[in-house]
């Protein structure tokens, strides 16, 4: 039978972090990004490039968003070497 879970007091205290205001977000348009395949190996590029950083693609838009860091132009050059041509916007 379950019993009550109680969250632990220091996850109870203080306002929740906004942490998505705080995080940059850099976008690219990828027009070579045409399956899922891509997505992987985009995606694959980006995180080992950029430690830490997290990748949504937008398959029908051709649209990459990358979050958790702001080092635009290593994300773009890990792209670009993946074989993709990226665009910022
Ligand atoms: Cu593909």
């Amino acid at each position: 039978m379950m019993g009550t879970f109680n969250l632990p007091d220091m996850v109870a205290q203080g306002p929740p972090v906004k942490f998505l205001e705080k995080t940059m977000s850099i976008a690219f348009q990828v027009p070579d990004m045409t399956c899922g395949h891509c997505v992987k190996t985009i995606t694959g590029a980006v995180t080992e490039a950029v430690p830490g950083a997290v990748v949504v693609a937008d398959l029908p838009a051709h649209l990459v968003t990358i979050t958790g860091t702001d080092q635009a132009d290593k994300v773009e050059a890990a792209i670009r070497d993946a074989g993709y041509e990226p665009s910022r916007v």
